[in-house]
């Protein structure tokens, strides 16, 4: 095996497609014979982290570990794609500096929050709006804080998202330039 292990880092808000896109890149990376391995928040924590919650200190423990762990994936030579809200920017900078220059690859999933709520694929936006939803939720009351240098922003076009396989193609050019 002469691959080289790195970190694909997708942030964005819940609702934003960022498990679509870890399984259409894993699938796409797959088929061209590269070892990968997905950490996705929401499974996470139902193992690793299942002791943490969604308050701010618990978030930026979750986001300090899958960093760690992702690190260890690339280090074993694997491409680890991370799929996390990971709302603050201080804790992506944090798990960017653990790995070398250039092996973390942050991937932003800039979709208007307006269109994440209008998905909600779990009902979840809905109850937080109710104030249902034990603590705060991110969009509604607890902030998102965009990056500001990611290397790849995916976003829409005019009022279309474009399909999962072309978002996985824009993330595989990127690596290809490298
Ligand atoms: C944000 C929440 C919350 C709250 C439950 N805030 O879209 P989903 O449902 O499937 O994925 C979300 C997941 C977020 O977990 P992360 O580990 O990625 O979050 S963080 O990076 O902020 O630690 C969402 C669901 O859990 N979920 N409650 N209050 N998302």
């Amino acid at each position: 095996l002469h691959q080289k292990g790195c970190v694909i880092w997708i942030t964005g808000l819940s609702g934003s497609g960022k498990s679509t896109l870890a399984c259409a890149l894993t699938r796409a990376l797959h088929s061209r014979g590269k070892l990968t391995y997905v950490l996705d928040g929401d499974n996470v924590r139902h193992g690793l982290n299942s002791d943490l919650t969604f308050n701010p200190e618990d978030r930026v423990e979750n986001i300090r570990r899958i960093g760690e762990v992702a690190k260890l994936f690339s280090d074993a030579g694997i491409i680890c794609i991370a799929s996390v809200i990971s709302p603050y920017r201080k804790d992506r900078d944090a798990c960017r500096s653990i790995l070398q220059d250039g092996d973390f690859i942050e991937v932003y999933m800039d979709m208007p929050l307006h269109v994440c709520e209008a998905r909600d694929p779990k009902g979840l936006y809905r109850l937080a709006r109710a104030g249902k939803i034990k603590g705060s939720f991110t969009g509604v009351d607890d902030p998102y804080e965009p990056p500001l240098n990611s290397e790849i922003i995916i976003q829409m076009e005019g009022e279309v998202c474009s399909p999962p396989e072309v978002m996985a193609d824009k993330v595989i050019s990127y690596l290809d330039a490298k």
